[in-house]
């Protein structure tokens, strides 16, 4: 029985119907702030969400909400009481819960349920890459002698290279630290994407970075550093993204769109 009260039809045409659409997007990737822009210049009624891991994260166009909704029941209850239509998943291939909790809670409320993702890299001619499942298995690769490894996995799973201490990492993280970083040969540079090859040719050639250790997050925000290794033929250790939940998905924005506007303009 769904929860969340069917879209209100506002005109019956002669052959179509158009409703309300009220797009919620789970955002925190370049594409998410690309759809909230494009969605906001379309005038579509659309809620922003982020999860509130950063301290500022980047403002969007439409009325922002930030932290976790408590699970399915407390995302299921927020697209019920906001009359939430749309559910756009624009988050990072890495958030697999959120992205899990999407699907049940659409699958509760009869909310249409859209993934915007983006493919994988893949390598190019010239690139040294290793590929692992997990950062675990990329944990135990890295068991040889000291090296200076950028380690560009941000900040939630430092812990998981406690295992290597042997390694001086360049960590680069969204916010400066507020507690102490766990490994003790590391150097931090704060800084959000999107990247450039410059900056990120110049920051591995500055700390004599001897390889890279990144996640698979596709996308443009964050391959600057893929290219600048390939150009200083630097080995990449490419932690491969988790299976995500099967759901209905879209590489682009403009496919999004033409998503929601079918049901705005043509009926359900
Ligand atoms: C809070 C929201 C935009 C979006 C920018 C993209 C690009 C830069 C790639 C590297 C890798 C990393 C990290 C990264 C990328 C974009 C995109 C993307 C990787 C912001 C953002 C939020 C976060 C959370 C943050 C994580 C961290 C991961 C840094 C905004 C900037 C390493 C992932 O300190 C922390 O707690 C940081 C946590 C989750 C992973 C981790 O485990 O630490 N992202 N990143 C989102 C929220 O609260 O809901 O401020 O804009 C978004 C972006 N991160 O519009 O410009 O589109 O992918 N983010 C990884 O891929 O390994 C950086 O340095 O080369
Ligand atoms: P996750 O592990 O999949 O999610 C853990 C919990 O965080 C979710 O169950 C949910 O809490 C909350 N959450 C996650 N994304 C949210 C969102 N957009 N809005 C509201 N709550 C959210 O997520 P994560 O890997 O920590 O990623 C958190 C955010 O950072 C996401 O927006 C993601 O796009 C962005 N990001 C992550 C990475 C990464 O490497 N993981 C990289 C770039 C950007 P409740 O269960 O309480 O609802």
């Amino acid at each position: 029985m769904p929860l969340s009260p069917q879209p209100m039809i506002v005109s019956q045409g002669a052959r179509s119907a158009s409703v309300i659409v009220k797009v919620l997007i789970l955002g925190g990737t370049t594409e998410a702030s690309a759809l909230a822009r494009v969605v906001a210049e379309s005038g579509i009624p659309a809620l922003f969400s982020y999860a509130g891991r950063v301290a500022s994260p980047r403002p969007q166009p439409v009325e922002t909400r930030v932290g976790g909704f408590g699970g399915v029941d407390g995302l299921a209850r927020f697209l019920a009481d906001n009359r939430v239509t749309h559910l756009v998943d624009a988050t990072h291939p890495f958030a697999s819960q959120m992205s899990h909790n999407a699907v049940a809670a659409a699958d509760r409320t009869g909310v249409r349920l859209m993934g915007l993702t983006r493919l994988p890299w893949t390598p190019v001619p010239g690139d040294q890459w290793q590929h692992v499942p997990d950062i675990e298995a990329a944990v135990d690769v890295v068991a040889g002698p000291a090296e200076r490894i950028m380690l560009a996995i941000g900040r939630m799973h430092l812990d998981a290279f406690t295992r290597q201490p042997q390694h001086h990492y360049l960590l680069r993280l969204v916010d400066t630290p507020q507690a102490a970083i766990p490994l003790p040969h590391h150097t931090v540079t704060v800084d959000r994407g999107p990247f450039t090859v410059d900056g990120d040719r110049a920051l591995l050639t500055t700390h004599g970075i001897d390889q890279v250790v990144c996640k698979n997050a596709g996308g443009t925000g964050a391959d600057a550093k893929l290219t600048a290794a390939r150009e200083l033929g630097l080995p990449v250790l490419m932690i491969d993204r988790p299976e995500p939940p099967p759901r209905q998905e879209v590489h682009t924005v403009d496919d999004v769109l033409a998503w929601l506007g079918h049901d705005a303009d043509l009926g359900v």
